[in-house]
C-alpha cells in the first residue's frame, strides 16, 4: 500500500493517543459506560484490532502475546442484558504498561507490513484497519463525555460555541426521484460490507426539516409531558422509559431550581437552544409522531442529502468540495456540537442543513443487508452479527466522525435504546 496508508495509520495512533492523554490517571480502569468494556480495553483494543486483522490474519504472521491478542479482540455493543460487571472483571485487566509495549509491538510490526509494496491483495484489511481505529476514536470521544469532567484536561483555549438563537422551523420540499443505497464493490476504494453491492430506491416525494431538531423544540415536547403520554413511544420504547425512569436526554441535566443544562465534553452549559438535541431513536420516534410526523427512512435521507433537481447525485450534500469546516462539524472539529443554522455552506441541493455533521441522524430503518450482501472476509462479524431487527441505520457524521469516513454510502447503526452516541434527527412528512 505504501506511504499513504502508513502516513494514515500514524495519524490515527496519534490522535488516539492524545484522546487518552486528555485523561487522569484514575480513570484508566473504569467503566463510563455499563454496556462497554473499561477504558483500558480500548488501548489494548485499537493495536490488537490492526495486528489480529493485517499481521495475522490476512498475511500469517506469528503472534506476539496470544493472551493479550484475543483480550483486546473484540468489543463492541454487548445486548443490554449482558452488561459487564465491573468487580468481576477488574483483575483482568493488565498493567497499562504491559498493555502499552504489546501496542508498540503491535504499531511497529502494522506498520511494516503497511510499508510493503505488495500488499494491494490485502487492501480491504489494510481499509478496514485503518477506518476501524478512526471509528472506534468516536466510540472514545463518547465514553469520555460519561466520565467526571475532573478526569478530563480541557484543551487550552476550547470553549463550546453555545452563542445563537435556534432557527426558524422550516420545511424543505424534495420532488420524488431516486436516492443510492449502496454501491458496487468496483466503484469505491473501499466499504465496509454492508454498503454492497448496488441498490438504488425510487423515493416518493416528501418534505424534510431544514435543520436538526433543536433542544428548543425538544423542550417543548419535555414541558409538553411527552414523557408521560404512552401513545408517543413504541411499546418496549414505553417500558424502558418507565422502568429506567426516563424525563428527558440522557445529555441533559436539571436542577432544583428547574433550569436546564447540558452536558458537555469538559463543561456543563445552560441548554443550548439553538444545539441539535442528542437523543435515542426511541426519543426520537416518540417526538416525530407527537409532532405528526415521522423520521426518515434511510431512502430518503440519501434523497435529502445527496439528490438534486437535474437527477445527478453528489458526493457530499454541498457538492464536490472536500470536506471542511465551513460544510459542517465533524472531523473532529469540536468537542461538543453547534449551534443548528451555522453552517449554511454545507447545505444539499434542497438548502437541507447539516446532513453531514453536527450529529449523526437517526432513520426509521432497521439496519439489514442489501439484497446480495456478503460478509467481507477480513472482518465477517463487523455487520452480520447486527442484523437482528434491534439495531437502526444512522447516516451523516457528528463532531466526532473522521473525514475518511463521510461517503455517501457509510451506514452506522445502534440499538433504539442506546442513549450514548452523538445522535440527532430530523423530521419527515409525506407519503
Ligand atoms: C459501527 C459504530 C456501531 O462501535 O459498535 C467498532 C463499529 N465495530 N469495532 C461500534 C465497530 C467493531 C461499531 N459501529
Ligand atoms: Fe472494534
Amino acid at each position: 500500500m505504501g506511504q499513504g496508508a502508513v502516513d494514515w495509520y500514524r495519524r490515527n495512533r496519534e490522535r488516539s493517543r492524545r484522546l487518552f492523554d486528555l485523561l487522569g490517571a484514575e480513570a484508566y480502569y473504569t467503566q463510563p459506560i455499563a454496556l462497554r468494556h473499561p477504558i483500558v480495553f480500548y488501548e489494548g483494543h485499537l493495536p490488537a484490532f490492526s495486528f489480529n486483522t493485517l499481521v495475522k490474519k490476512a498475511l500469517g504472521g506469528e503472534s506476539i502475546d496470544p493472551r493479550l491478542e484475543a483480550l483486546f479482540a473484540r468489543g463492541i455493543d454487548p445486548h443490554e442484558s449482558a452488561a459487564a460487571r465491573p468487580a468481576e472483571r477488574a483483575n483482568l485487566w493488565p498493567a497499562r504498561t504491559a498493555v502499552q509495549a504489546f501496542a508498540d509491538e503491535a504499531d511497529r510490526q502494522v506498520i511494516d507490513a503497511l510499508s510493503q509494496p505488495h500488499l494491494l491483495n490485502n487492501a480491504e484489511a489494510v481499509h478496514a484497519i485503518l477506518e476501524h481505529e478512526a471509528m472506534h476514536q468516536e466510540t472514545l470521544l463518547y465514553m469520555w463525555h460519561r466520565l467526571p469532567f475532573s478526569q478530563k484536561t480541557k484543551p487550552k483555549g476550547y470553549q463550546p460555541r453555545t452563542a445563537g438563537a435556534p432557527p426558524r422551523v422550516q420545511v424543505m420540499d424534495v420532488p420524488s426521484g431516486r436516492a443510492t443505497l449502496g454501491v458496487s464493490r468496483e466503484s469505491i476504494p473501499f466499504g465496509w460490507d454492508n454498503e454492497f453491492p448496488a441498490l438504488s430506491e425510487d423515493v416518493p416525494a416528501f418534505s424534510i426539516d431544514r435543520h436538526n431538531v433543536t433542544n428548543a423544540r425538544y423542550l417543548e415536547f419535555v414541558q409538553a409531558g411527552g414523557y408521560d403520554e404512552e401513545r408517543w413511544w413504541n411499546g418496549d420504547d414505553w417500558q424502558w422509559i418507565r422502568s429506567e425512569r426516563i424525563a428527558h436526554p440522557l445529555f441533559w441535566e436539571r436542577e432544583a431550581d428547574g433550569a436546564w443544562y447540558w452536558r458537555g465534553m469538559f463543561d456543563r452549559v445552560l441548554l443550548p437552544l439553538a444545539w441539535p438535541v442528542y437523543v435515542t431513536q426511541a426519543e426520537a420516534t416518540a417526538f416525530a409522531r407527537w409532532s405528526g410526523a415521522r423520521l426518515p427512512t434511510e431512502a430518503e435521507f440519501q434523497r435529502a442529502a445527496y439528490g438534486s433537481p437535474d437527477g445527478s447525485e453528489r458526493v457530499h450534500p454541498w457538492g464536490d468540495d472536500t470536506p471542511s469546516a465551513r460544510h459542517g462539524v465533524f472531523d473532529f472539529g469540536s468537542w461538543d456540537p453547534e449551534p443548528a443554522g451555522t453552517h449554511p455552506d454545507g447545505a444539499s441541493a434542497w438548502g437541507v442543513e447539516d446532513l453531514v455533521g453536527n450529529g449523526w441522524e437517526w432513520t426509521g430503518s432497521t439496519f439489514a443487508p442489501f439484497p446480495g450482501f456478503r460478509a467481507m472476509a477480513s472482518y465477517p462479524e463487523y455487520s452480520a452479527d447486527f442484523f437482528d431487527g434491534q439495531h437502526f441505520v444512522m447516516k451523516g457524521a457528528s463532531p466526532a466522525t473522521a473525514r475518511e469516513l463521510l461517503r455517501p454510502t457509510f451506514r452506522n447503526w445502534f440499538r433504539a435504546r442506546y442513549p450514548y452516541a452523538y445522535a440527532t434527527f430530523r423530521c419527515v412528512q409525506g407519503a
